[in-house]
C-alpha cells in the first residue's frame, strides 16, 4: 500500500476522526464490519480512497486483549484508537454528544456539563493525539476532524512542534454568548489555536470563532485576513463549504431502478440521521398543516421520511424516536384513507443506490434541520435530479443554505411558512423547477468534494503568516480606557520578559534601548515601575541597574525600592542553612551541562543545555531531591525552582508593594499592568484577575490566567515604549 502524498510537500496525509469509516460488531462469526453512518464518513472516505494516506479513529467496539481487527480492505492504512466501554460512555455519549453537540448547535438547554465527562474527554483526546503523533512523524499534513477531537491538536503539537496541523469542524461554531456557557471554553480555544489552519463550513461559524478567541482569550484577530495571533503562534481560519461526490451520485441516480415511491404519486422526501437537530417533528407538523390547509393534496402526496438510527444509547435520542413514532401515528390516523397513508416512515438506513433512486424520484426534497453544520443530503438531492426536476426545500438554519440560494428557503420553526413552501413546491411549474435545479446542480458539480479537499489542503500547506508587529493602536485598544486619568503601577518579570532567555542567566542582559525606555517610564511622575524576578535581589539589582525602579528578588521574598522600606520575608531566616545543604545535594545532578544557581534562600536547577532525551530523568530526580529537603519544586523555563515552603509568591509580593505604595485602597488610586513570561508569574496573574491588565509573554502552549498574550520581548518593548510616550496623567 502506498501512502499518498500531500500535494505540496509530497509527504503523507494523516487524518483523525472519532469514527473510522466502518464500525465493528462482535457476532458468533467474530468481528463483523459495517459502514459507519453520517456526513463525516461520507466526506472523508472517498478522499482517502483516492489519495491513500492514514486514518486514525475508534473502531466502535471495546476490543479484548490480543484481539486483532480484521485486515482493512481500504486502499489506505488504519490505526484504531481503543476505548473501553466506560470511557466511551463518558467521552462519546457523555461529553461529545451530551455536552458539545447540543451546545455547538446553539441548544444549550439540552447540554449537560459534568466534570467527570470532561475529564475523560480530555484523556481520550490526549490518547488520540499520541496515536496521531506516532503515525505522523513524516506527515505532510495532520488533519483532525470534528467536535469529538477538539483538544487533540494540542497534544499533537506538544509532541510534534513543527508538524503542519489542521482541523475541520463539521458542525456549527456557535456565537460567543452560547460558546462561553462551556465551563472549559478557554481550553477548547487554546487547543484549536495550536493548529495552522482551522476550517469551518461557512463564514458565520468562522466569525463566531474569531469573536470567541478575541473576547475569551484576548487573542489578536486580523479580521480581514482571518488570522489569529496568540502568543507566538499564528492560525489561519477559513470557510470551506464541504461538497459531495457529485458525479458518483449523478451516476447512481442515472442507473437506479425506478422506485416504488415513484408509482405512489408525488413524494416529499426527508432523509436524516435520527437527531433532534434535524427538525423531524417540525417537518411532520408542517406536513400536517399542508394537509389541513390544502385538501387537494390528500391521496396525492406522501411524506417519505427515512430516519437512520443514531446514538440510540443516549436517552434523548430514544425519547425523540418515541415522539416521532407517536406523531407519525397521529397524523396517519387523522388523514389516512383505505388506499392512502400520508406518511411513510422508515427507521433504518437504505443503500446508497436506493437512496439515489429515492432522491431522483422525489418531487420535493424536504431538508429542514433546525440547525445543521452543512447538510449533505440537500446536495445529494440536487445531484440526483437527473430526470423530472424536483424542488429542494431547505432550512435557512443549515449551513448549506449559505450557498444553495436557489432552493426554497424556510425557517423550520415557522410551521405555516413551511407548509406554504411545500404547497408551492408541489404546484411549481416545470420551468421554474428546472431553472432552480440547473443552478443548484451547476454549483454543486463545481464545488464538489475534490474541490473542497483541494482548497483545504492548499490553504493548509500555505506559508504560515508571521505575527504583525504590535502597534500603538493595539495598546490603545487594550489599555487606553482602562488607564485613563489614573496613575500606573507597572510590574515586569525580568528573564523572558525584559530580556530574552539565554543559555546562562548572566548573559540575559537588558538591551540599551529597553533599559532606556524602562528608565523613561520609571522617571515619569505618574508611573511606578517594579521588576519582579526569580533571581536573587542582588542579581536583579545588577541586571536592571536603575535606582528609580522597585526590585523584588527571589519571587518577591526580598523587595527594595525608592520610597519603600526594604522587605525581607520574616521566615527566610530559617531557610538559609537548609538552602546551602540543598545546593550541595543538587550538585550530584550537575551533569550534561545542568547546574544549580544558589540565590540565598531559593535555588534554581537549570537544565537548558541538557540534551532533550536525558532531561526527563534529571528533572524527576531534581524534584525528588528538592522535595526531600523540605522545599517546593516548581517548573520554570528549562529550570526547576526550589522555594522554601513559605506562603508567598509573586502575587503576594505585588499586593505588598501596592499596599505599601498606595495604602489599602490602592485599587482606587492606581491602575496596574503586569507582564511576565513564566509559570511563576501565573500566581500574579491569578491574584490580579479583575484588578489589572495582565500579559503573558511567549508561547501559547501553556494555559494562562493572564488577560492577554504578547508574542515576545520585542512586543514588551513596544508596550514600554507606548507607555513611556503616553500623555501625562
Ligand atoms: C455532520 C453535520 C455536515 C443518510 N441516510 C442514509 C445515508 N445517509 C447519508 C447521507 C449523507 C449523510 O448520511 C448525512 O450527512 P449530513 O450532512 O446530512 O448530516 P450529519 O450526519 O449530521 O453530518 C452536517 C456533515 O457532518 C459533513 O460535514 O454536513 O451538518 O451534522 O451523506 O447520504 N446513507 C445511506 N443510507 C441511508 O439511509 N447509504
Amino acid at each position: 500500500m502506498t501512502a499518498d502524498l500531500d500535494t505540496e510537500t509530497q509527504r503523507p496525509i494523516v487524518v483523525a476522526s472519532n469514527r473510522l469509516p466502518f464500525t465493528f460488531e462482535r457476532t458468533a462469526e467474530g468481528l463483523q464490519r459495517r459502514p459507519s453512518s453520517g456526513g463525516l464518513v461520507t466526506a472523508l472516505d472517498p478522499i482517502l480512497r483516492k489519495r491513500g494516506g492514514h486514518w486514525i479513529g475508534w473502531p466502535g467496539i471495546e476490543m479484548k486483549p490480543g484481539e486483532q481487527l480484521p485486515s482493512a480492505r481500504e486502499p489506505y492504512s488504519i490505526t484504531p484508537v481503543q476505548l473501553s466501554a466506560a470511557e466511551s460512555e463518558r467521552f462519546y455519549e457523555g461529553f461529545s454528544n451530551g455536552t458539545l453537540w447540543p451546545l455547538m448547535h446553539s441548544m444549550p438547554t439540552r447540554a449537560r456539563f459534568h466534570r467527570e465527562d470532561w475529564e475523560v474527554y480530555g484523556q481520550i483526546n490526549e490518547r488520540f493525539g499520541e496515536v496521531v503523533a506516532q503515525q505522523a512523524l513524516d506527515a505532510g499534513l495532520v488533519w483532525i476532524h470534528d467536535y469529538q477531537l477538539m483538544l487533540a491538536p494540542a497534544h499533537v503539537r506538544r509532541l510534534l512542534p513543527d508538524v503542519r496541523l489542521a482541523f475541520f469542524l463539521h458542525i456549527p461554531f456557535p456565537p460567543y454568548d452560547v460558546f462561553r456557557l462551556l465551563p472549559w471554553d478557554r481550553e477548547f480555544l487554546r487547543a484549536l489555536l495550536t493548529c495552522d489552519l482551522i476550517g469551518f463550513h461557512v463564514r458565520s461559524y468562522a466569525h463566531n470563532f474569531l469573536d470567541c478567541v478575541q473576547r475569551i482569550l484576548g487573542a489578536r484577530v486580523r479580521r480581514q485576513e482571518m488570522i489569529v495571533e496568540y502568543g507566538d503562534r499564528t492560525t489561519r481560519v477559513g470557510a470551506f463549504p464541504l461538497g459531495i461526490e457529485f458525479d458518483t451520485f449523478e451516476s447512481l441516480a442515472m442507473a437506479a431502478p425506478r422506485t416504488a415511491t415513484a408509482e405512489a404519486g408525488a413524494t416529499v422526501l426527508g432523509v436524516d440521521r435520527l437527531d433532534y437537530t434535524k427538525g423531524i417533528p417540525e417537518r411532520i407538523y408542517a406536513f400536517e398543516r399542508l394537509l389541513e390547509n390544502y385538501p387537494e393534496h390528500h391521496e396525492q402526496v406522501v411524506l417519505f421520511q427515512i430516519a437512520v438510527p443514531s446514538r440510540s444509547q443516549v436517552e434523548e435520542y430514544r425519547e425523540l424516536k418515541s415522539e416521532i413514532d407517536e406523531l407519525v401515528g397521529r397524523v396517519n390516523g387523522r388523514f389516512a384513507t383505505a388506499t392512502w397513508s400520508p406518511i411513510r416512515y422508515l427507521y433504518r438506513s437504505v443503500t446508497r443506490q436506493q437512496l439515489a433512486g429515492l432522491y431522483r424520484d422525489a418531487r420535493v426534497g424536504l431538508i429542514t434541520p433546525i440547525r445543521d453544520g452543512m447538510n449533505l443530503v440537500a446536495k445529494e438531492f440536487v445531484a440526483c435530479q437527473v430526470g423530472e426536476p424536483g424542488v429542494l426545500i431547505l432550512s435557512s438554519l443549515a449551513g448549506a443554505s449559505d450557498t444553495m440560494r436557489e432552493a426554497l428557503l424556510v425557517n423550520p420553526y415557522d410551521i405555516d411558512g413551511s407548509a406554504e413552501a411545500i404547497h408551492r413546491a408541489l404546484t411549481m411549474e416545470e420551468e421554474e423547477r428546472r431553472s432552480r435545479v440547473v443552478a443548484l446542480r451547476r454549483r454543486e458539480r463545481r464545488d464538489d468534494l475534490d474541490s473542497w479537499v483541494a482548497s483545504f489542503t492548499k490553504a493548509a500547506s500555505a506559508t504560515q503568516p508571521t505575527i504583525a508587529p504590535i502597534t500603538d493602536s493595539d495598546f490603545e485598544g487594550w489599555l487606553s480606557d482602562y488607564m485613563e486619568g489614573y496613575r500606573l503601577s507597572l510590574f515586569l518579570d525580568y528573564d523572558g520578559t525584559l530580556a530574552p532567555l539565554c543559555d546562562h542567566p548572566s548573559n540575559a542582559i537588558l538591551s540599551d534601548s529597553v533599559h532606556h525606555t524602562l528608565k523613561t517610564c520609571a522617571e515619569r511622575p505618574d508611573t511606578e515601575v517594579a521588576v519582579v524576578s526569580g533571581r536573587s535581589l542582588s542579581d536583579v539589582r545588577k541586571m536592571v541597574d536603575l535606582e528609580t525602579v522597585t526590585l523584588a528578588g527571589n519571587h518577591g521574598l526580598e523587595i527594595e525600592g525608592p520610597r519603600f522600606s526594604t522587605f525581607v520575608h520574616q521566615d527566610l531566616i530559617h531557610y538559609r542553612e537548609r538552602a546551602n545543604q540543598l545546593a550541595r545535594d543538587l550538585e550530584s545532578l550537575g551533569v550534561n551541562g545542568a547546574w544549580t544557581e544558589a540565590k540565598g534562600p531559593t535555588l534554581t536547577y537549570h537544565y537548558r543545555s541538557v540534551p532533550e532525551d536525558s532531561r526527563e530523568q534529571l528533572v524527576k530526580q531534581a524534584h525528588t531531591i528538592i522535595s526531600r529537603a523540605g522545599y517546593q519544586p516548581r517548573d520554570a523555563h528549562a529550570a526547576v525552582e526550589a522555594r522554601p515552603p513559605i506562603g508567598w509568591d509573586k502575587g503576594r509580593a505585588v499586593l505588598h508593594i501596592l499596599r505599601e505604595r498606595y495604602g489599602p485602597s490602592w485599587s482606587e488610586e492606581v491602575r496596574v499592568i503586569y507582564v511576565g513570561d513564566d509559570q511563576t508569574d501565573e500566581d500574579a496573574f491569578r491574584f490580579l484577575a479583575g484588578l489589572a491588565q495582565t500579559f503573558r509573554v511567549g508561547s501559547a502552549d501553556t494555559a494562562t490566567a493572564a488577560t492577554r498574550r504578547l508574542p515576545n520581548v520585542a512586543a514588551v518593548h513596544a508596550l514600554l515604549d507606548w507607555l513611556s510616550r503616553r500623555p501625562l496623567t
